[in-house]
Order: structure tokens, then C-alpha cells, then sequence
């Protein structure tokens, strides 16, 4: 399995893709002879340059067609209308260059052999010159497919637990703790931090735990666009979010602050949105008493609950771990698809 950017072929630049054209026509030029080797010469340039540039068009994914999660995260990374302007440029020489190949063609054989290696060699310079135009655009689908390739290995369609919170709060130890080891870790090309994707098993089905560093731990004011566009993205995938808070600030961040980006998290998101408070270890009977109150009384008047036994724990003293990541994969509330169309 792969995302849809995995296995974007390489993308050949202008110069590389003029000179291999001419040297392949080269070849075949030399197989014959007479106004047949001008013939070769330019088939088989003009066939290698819209062959080539129509196999770099259809191997990019239709984005029409693409999940939202990653036509979000492609616009977030390289933005999705250069892309397909560059696109539309590289299918425009593709086609360009057969329709030179067949005006030349015609011409070849109604003249003598001088005035027929001067018209391929006119084909040629037109050839070259049609590559050139779009150098800029080869380029840029060279880089934006090393961008994507190296997005991380998130399933839109599988169920999906985001893990969001401020940095420090224990995000990673709680992913790590509960998940086996990832496939593979992986930064959005925008942040520094590794995106930390886990598996776990829940009721026979693989869940997804998403870790977003750099992303859904900072109020939305400090987040620039891109980074507001890879969190859209993250809508998409995310069944349910889990803010883990730690109430004994050692994370360095004042728990209103945590609370702030916890409800900023809820009114953007669609889907359930648990509040954790990890790193109870530190705290005293009385305070965690408090944390309780404080969350019960938030929660009265929605559909939400808040319990000691699946709202707080410990990570390092392994207390409640699990109890929250079942309640958490709860929410996440992933039916397989039955076969029965209800509305029938
Ligand atoms: N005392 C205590 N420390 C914890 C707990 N969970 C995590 N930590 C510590 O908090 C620090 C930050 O944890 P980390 O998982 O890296 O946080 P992240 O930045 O949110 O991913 C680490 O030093 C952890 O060992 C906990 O339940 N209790
Ligand atoms: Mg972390």
C-alpha cells in the first residue's frame, strides 16, 4: 500500500529530455539512409519527447478524483492549480510535438534529400524549442513530487484517532505506549517535527493514531496558511481527536492556554473531540478533584461525558492508559459497511 504520491515516476527536465530525443533519433537515423534516415530521425525524436512527456501527465493521480485529505494536504504542500497548470502545459507540448512530427512528416517526402535534412532539422530546433517552454514547468513537477513522496503514510479511509496538544504534554508517550511500532515516521515538508503515525488493533480492524507535531499543538493564530491548510487536510481524515492536556504544567504552557487551543480544536472539528488530562501522577488528590469538577460542569449540558477512569491518566505510572485509548477508539465509532443500502 502507498499513498497516491508514492509512485510518481521521475520527471525528466528539459535538456535531459532534448538530449535524449536527439541521440535516440541519432541512432535510428543512422539504420537508414537517404531521405528514410531523416524520416527515422524524426519519428523517433518527436515520439520519445510526447511519449515522455504524456507518460509524466497521466502518472500524477486525477486530482478531481483524489480524496479531499490529500487534495487538502497537496494544496497545503505545493498547491493544487500551479500543479495542474503545469500539468496542462506539459500535455500541451506533448501533443505539440506529435503535431510537429506529422506537418514534417508530410514535407519530408515531398522533397529532394538537402532540402529535407534542412527540414529536420528545422523539426529539431521546433522540438527543442517547444521542451525549452515548459522547462519550467518539468521543474516544477520534479520538486513538487519530491515533496509529496515523503508526505506521511496517512489513511484517509481507515479509522483515524488524531492526537492533538500543546508540545510536552505527552502525546508521544501515550502514541507510543499504546500502538506497535510504525511503519514508518515521516515530516509534512512545512514542519520540522516528525508526524508520528501508530496502529493498534480495536474490535478487528487496524485504527490509525496520528501524531501532528507542528500542526494541532499552537493556538490558530500563530499557524500560517500552509499549516492551516495541511489541519483542513487532517479533517478529513480524523474520526476523532483526542487533546491530551497536562494539568501539571510542566509541559511550560498554563492550563487555560491548553484549554483555549482544546476548544478551538472542538469548534473546528466535526467529529468527537476528547479532552484528556495526562501526567496525574503529579498531581495531588484535591487538584485532581478540582480537574474533574471543572470538566463535569463543562460537560453538563452536552452530549459529552467526563469520567476519572477513561478522562485522566498517567502515562509513565500506566494509569488509566488504556481505559482511554478504548473510550478514545469508542468514538472513533468505526462500523464496517454493511452491504444493505437502507435507503431502500
Ligand atoms: N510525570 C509524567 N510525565 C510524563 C507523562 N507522560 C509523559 N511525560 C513526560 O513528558 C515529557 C513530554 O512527553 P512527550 O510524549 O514527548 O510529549 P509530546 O511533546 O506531547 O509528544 C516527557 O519527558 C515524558 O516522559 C506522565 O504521565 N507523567
Ligand atoms: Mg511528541
Amino acid at each position: 500500500m502507498s499513498h497516491p504520491f508514492e509512485q510518481l515516476p521521475t520527471t525528466p527536465l528539459a535538456d535531459e529530455l532534448i538530449d535524449k530525443a536527439f541521440s535516440r533519433g541519432a541512432r535510428a537515423g543512422r539504420a537508414q539512409s537517404g531521405i528514410d534516415a531523416q524520416h527515422s530521425m524524426l519519428q523517433t525524436a518527436a515520439n520519445i519527447i510526447s511519449d515522455n512527456l504524456e507518460n509524466v501527465v497521466t502518472a500524477w493521480p486525477d486530482f478531481d478524483h483524489l480524496h479531499p485529505f490529500y487534495r487538502n494536504l497537496a494544496d497545503a504542500v505545493v498547491g493544487v492549480d500551479e500543479l495542474r497548470g503545469n500539468l496542462n502545459e506539459v500535455n500541451w507540448a506533448s501533443t505539440k510535438a506529435t503535431d510537429l512530427r506529422k506537418e514534417y512528416e508530410a514535407r519530408l517526402y515531398k522533397s529532394d534529400l538537402e532540402t529535407a535534412t534542412k527540414l529536420r532539422k528545422q523539426a529539431y530546433a521546433r522540438l527543442a524549442d517547444v521542451v525549452e517552454e515548459i522547462a519550467d514547468d518539468l521543474e516544477a513537477l520534479m520538486d513538487a513530487r519530491e515533496a509529496l513522496r515523503v508526505l506521511p503514510d496517512i489513511r484517509p479511509d481507515q479509522p483515524t484517532l488524531v492526537v492533538a496538544g500543546y508540545p510536552n504534554v505527552g502525546k508521544s508517550s501515550f502514541v507510543n505506549a499504546v500502538t506497535r511500532a510504525s511503519n514508518r515516521e515521516a515530516s509534512y515538508p512545512f514542519t520540522t517535527t516528525q508526524v508520528h503515525v501508530g496502529h493498534v488493533e480495536y474490535k478487528h480492524m487496524n485504527h490509525q493514531l496520528v501524531d501532528t507535531p507542528g500542526l494541532l499543538d499552537r493556538p490558530p493564530e500563530e499557524r500560517n496558511e500552509v499549516e492551516s491548510q495541511a489541519i483542513n487536510a487532517l479533517e478529513h481524515a480524523a474520526d476523532a481527536v483526542l487533546v491530551i492536556l497536562d494539568p501539571s504544567i510542566d509541559c511550560g504552557y498554563p492550563l487555560d492556554m491548553q484549554r483555549a487551543l482544546r476548544d478551538d480544536i472542538e469548534s473546528r472539528f466535526d467529529v468527537p473531540v476528547i479532552s484528556i488530562y495526562n501526567k496525574i501522577d503529579r498531581l495531588d488528590p484535591d487538584e485532581r478533584e478540582q480537574i474533574v469538577a471543572e470538566e463535569t460542569e463543562r460537560v453538563a449540558d452536552t452530549d459529552l461525558s467526563f469520567d476519572p477512569e477513561t478522562n485522566l491518566m498517567s502515562v509513565t505510572e500506566n494509569e488509566n492508559v488504556n481505559a482511554v485509548l478504548d473510550r478514545a477508539l469508542d468514538a472513533v465509532g468505526y462500523e464496517p459497511e454493511l452491504p444493505v443500502d437502507r435507503e431502500r
